[in-house]
C-alpha cells in the first residue's frame, strides 16, 4: 500500500500562520479536499483540505504549531483503486470555479466583509471565497472567511467555513455562540454544545421560560437576572399554577409577536346605565342580572359589523374576515385568567347575552370551562368596571386583532353648550394589530363605539 504526503498548498501571501483547529484524527477516511485543519492569521482564517483521499495514517501537525506553503501536514495511506489525488484538470475546474465567487463576492460583499483585507489571489488550487450573508457558498479547495457576517443577524462570528457549514445546516446562529476556541473562536463542539442547551432549554418547558423571559427568550436579548431574593429579606416559593403558565406563554406570544397600539376614548353611558339600573329593577331578583358586559358586547358586535376588519384573523398573505361574532370575554379566576367565549352573539338579546356570561364566569371560576367554551373567538373584551381603574393596554388576544379594555364608570362634568352636567363616562382602552388595522380605524370604532353606548337605539340601525 502506498503513502501520499499531503503538504500545505499555495495560501497566497499567508506565512507561518497558526494551526487553531485540527479537523481529522488518525484512522479517519479522508476524500480529496476534505478540510483538514484550520489555520489563522491576524486577518482571516482558512481551512486546508486534502489534495488526496486516503486513510490517515499521521497527522504531522498540532494546534498551535505555524504552518507555510510546503510544510507536511499528512501522511494518507492511498486508497486502493482510487485515484490518489484529483487530476490536474479537475483541479483546475475547482480553482476556476472557486474564483468567480470570489470576484461575485468582492462586488457585493457587506461593509464588514469588504472593509477586511482581501485574501491573496491565490494561483490555481488556493482561492478563497469571502463569505458573506448573501450566497450561497461555492466549494473551494480553500476558503477563506474574514470575520465576515453570519447569517441574517449581520453579528461578526468568529469561526471556520466547515462551522459555519455545521451551523447553518443546524440552523443556529454563530452570533448567540460562545467561542472556546483561540480568540474566542467557534469549533463544532461549541456549537453542539449550544444546540444541546437550547434543547434543554426548551424541554425545560417553553412556558415557564417564557413567563421567566428564558434565556433572553430567543430574541438576542441579555439573559434573564438571576437573584438571590431570600438573601435581601424572608421569601416564599411557590410553582405557577398550570392556567397561568398556559395564558403567561399566550400572552408572551401576543405580545412579542402583534406590533399593539392601543387607542383610548371616553364613552357617555349616564343614559345606558340608568336603563340597565331599570331593567335589573323591573325583573327584581328572581330575573337575570342584565351587566354593562352584555351591553357591550352587544355594541361591539355592531361596531364589528361596521368595522369587519376588527373582527378578522391574519393567515400567512391573507386577512380572513369573518362572518360570524363570536365575542370572548376576560375572566378573573383564583387559577389565572381565562377567556370564555359567548358564540352568535349577533343573534342573542341582552338579558341572553347577560345569562350566558354570568354562566361562563361561574364556570371558569370553578375551572370547568370546556375546550369548546374558549374556542373560535373573533374579539375580545376585558372588563376591569368591577374592580376600579382608568385605562390600561389589555393584550390582542391572538388570532384575533382587537380587543377592548374597559375600566370603571366615573361621574365628569360635561359642558352641554350652556353649563357644566354630571355625566357618566365609560373608559374604553382599544389594543388593535398594527398589522391589519391603522390608528384612524381604531379611533372610528372608538368613536363610533361611544356613539353606539351612548344612544344605545343605535345598535338597531
Ligand atoms: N363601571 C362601574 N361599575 C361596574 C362596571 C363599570 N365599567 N362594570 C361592572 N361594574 C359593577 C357591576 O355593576 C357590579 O356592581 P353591583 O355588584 O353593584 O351590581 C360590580 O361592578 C361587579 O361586577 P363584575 O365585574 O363582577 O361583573 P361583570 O359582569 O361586570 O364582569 C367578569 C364579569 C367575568 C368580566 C368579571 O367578573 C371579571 O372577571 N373581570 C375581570 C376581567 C379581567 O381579569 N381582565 C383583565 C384581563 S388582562 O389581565
Amino acid at each position: 500500500m502506498s503513502t501520499i504526503e499531503v503538504k500545505v498548498p499555495d495560501i497566497g501571501d499567508f506565512k507561518e500562520v497558526e494551526v487553531i483547529e485540527v479537523l481529522v484524527k488518525a484512522g479517519d477516511a479522508i476524500a480529496v479536499e476534505q478540510s483538514l485543519i484550520t489555520v489563522e492569521s491576524d486577518k482571516a482564517s482558512m481551512e486546508i483540505p486534502s489534495s488526496a483521499a486516503g486513510v490517515l495514517k499521521e497527522l504531522r501537525v498540532k494546534v498551535g504549531d505555524k504552518v507555510s506553503e510546503g510544510a507536511l501536514l499528512a501522511v494518507l495511506e492511498a486508497a486502493e483503486g482510487a485515484p490518489a489525488s484529483a487530476p490536474p484538470a479537475e483541479a483546475e475546474k475547482a480553482a476556476s470555479a472557486a474564483e468567480v465567487p470570489a470576484q461575485a463576492a468582492a462586488g457585493t460583499a457587506s461593509a464588514t466583509a469588504a472593509d477586511a483585507p482581501a485574501p491573496a489571489a491565490p494561483a490555481r488550487a488556493a482561492s478563497a471565497i469571502v463569505e458573506t450573508a448573501v450566497p450561497a457558498r461555492q466549494p473551494s479547495p480553500t476558503a477563506a472567511i474574514a470575520e465576515a457576517p453570519d447569517g441574517a443577524h449581520g453579528a461578526k462570528a468568529h469561526a471556520s467555513p466547515s462551522v459555519r457549514k455545521f451551523a447553518r445546516e443546524l440552523g443556529v446562529d454563530l452570533s448567540k455562540v460562545k467561542g472556546s476556541g483561540p480568540k474566542e473562536r467557534i469549533t463544532h463542539d461549541d456549537v453542539r454544545a449550544w444546540v444541546k442547551a437550547a434543547i434543554a432549554r426548551s424541554e425545560g418547558g417553553a412556558p415557564a421560560s417564557a413567563a421567566s423571559g428564558g434565556e433572553g427568550a430567543g430574541l438576542g436579548l441579555i439573559p434573564w437576572p438571576k437573584v438571590d431574593f431570600a438573601k435581601f429579606g424572608p421569601v416564599e416559593t411557590k410553582p405557577v399554577a398550570r392556567i397561568r403558565k398556559i395564558s403567561a406563554a399566550n400572552l408572551h406570544r401576543n405580545w412579542v409577536m402583534i406590533p399593539h397600539v392601543t387607542n383610548h376614548d371616553e364613552a357617555d353611558i349616564t343614559e345606558l346605565e340608568a336603563f340597565r339600573v331599570q331593567l335589573n329593577q323591573e325583573q327584581g331578583k328572581a330575573g337575570v342580572k342584565v351587566t354593562m358586559l352584555a351591553f357591550l358586547i352587544k355594541a361591539c358586535v355592531s361596531a364589528l359589523q361596521k368595522f369587519p376588519e376588527f373582527n378578522s384573523s391574519l393567515d400567512g398573505e391573507n386577512v380572513v374576515l369573518k362572518n360570524y361574532w363570536h365575542i370572548g370575554f376576560a375572566a378573573d379566576t383564583p387559577n389565572g385568567l381565562m377567556v370564555p367565549v359567548i358564540r352568535d352573539a349577533d343573534k342573542k338579546g341582552i338579558f341572553q347575552i347577560a345569562k350566558e356570561t354570568s354562566e361562563l364566569a361561574a364556570k371558569a371560576r370553578e375551572g370547568k370551562l370546556s375546550p369548546a367554551d374558549m374556542q373560535g373567538g373573533t374579539f375580545s373584551i376585558s372588563s376591569l368596571g368591577g374592580i376600579g381603574g382608568t385605562y390600561f393596554t389589555p393584550i390582542i388576544n391572538a388570532p384575533e386583532v382587537a380587543i377592548l379594555g374597559v375600566c370603571r364608570s366615573f361621574t365628569k362634568p360635561v359642558w352641554n353648550g350652556e353649563a357644566f352636567e354630571p355625566r357618566l363616562i365609560l373608559p374604553l382602552s382599544l389594543s388593535w394589530d398594527h398589522r391589519v388595522v391603522d390608528g384612524a380605524a381604531a379611533a372610528r370604532f372608538n368613536v363610533h363605539l361611544a356613539q353606539l353606548l351612548a344612544d344605545f337605539r343605535r345598535v338597531m340601525l
